[in-house]
């Protein structure tokens, strides 16, 4: 099994830190993406980081993973709430995947209660903070490593 693990990050991520801390913490996703790196080092995990304001640039990213990841981790953002097109793609992708929230959803608006993703994802990981992308980085290690085995 693959080591390869793609980290994919939708809609308006690029701005964390930046707005809304009170919701989504003070961490930019650069830093997430340094943390995440540091973590995929302890744990013998190969990524590719990703983030895209376009739902058709996450669905190529979710091809290019059918053919070479070990598993996804994906935070779609408000594409979670709307994308059937990103979860057709997930379906299409066999190994685990998992679906991070930085904000616990089910604590706000009712719009936010239903995920398309979470169909398909096989943990889904809320109101952790930017901690849940490390806590997700530990699990799919975990199944991969029970694959292999
Ligand atoms: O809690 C999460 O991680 C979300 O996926 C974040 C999405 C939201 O639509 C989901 O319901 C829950 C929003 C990401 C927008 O990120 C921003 C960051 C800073 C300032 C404004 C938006």
């Amino acid at each position: 099994m693959s080591r390869l693990v793609y980290v994919l990050n939708g809609p308006n991520l690029n701005l964390l830190g930046r707005r809304q801390p009170h919701i989504y913490g003070h961490e930019t996703l650069a830093d997430i993406e340094r943390e995440c790196r540091a973590l995929a080092a302890e744990l013998k995990l190969e990524l590719r980081f990703h983030q895209s304001n376009r739902e058709y640039e996450i669905i190529d990213w979710i091809h290019q993973a059918r053919d070479a990841a070990g598993a996804i981790v994906i935070n779609p953002a408000a594409f979670t709430h709307t994308s059937v097109a990103i979860l057709d793609a997930l379906n299409t992708f066999d190994p685990p995947v998992i679906e991070v929230h930085i904000s616990n959803v089910h604590k706000r608006e009712a719009f936010r209660h239903h995920s398309f993703v979470s169909t398909r994802a096989d943990g889904v990981i809320a109101g952790f903070g930017t901690q849940g992308y490390l806590l997700a980085l530990r699990r799919v290690a975990t199944l991969i490593e029970d694959k292999a085995g």
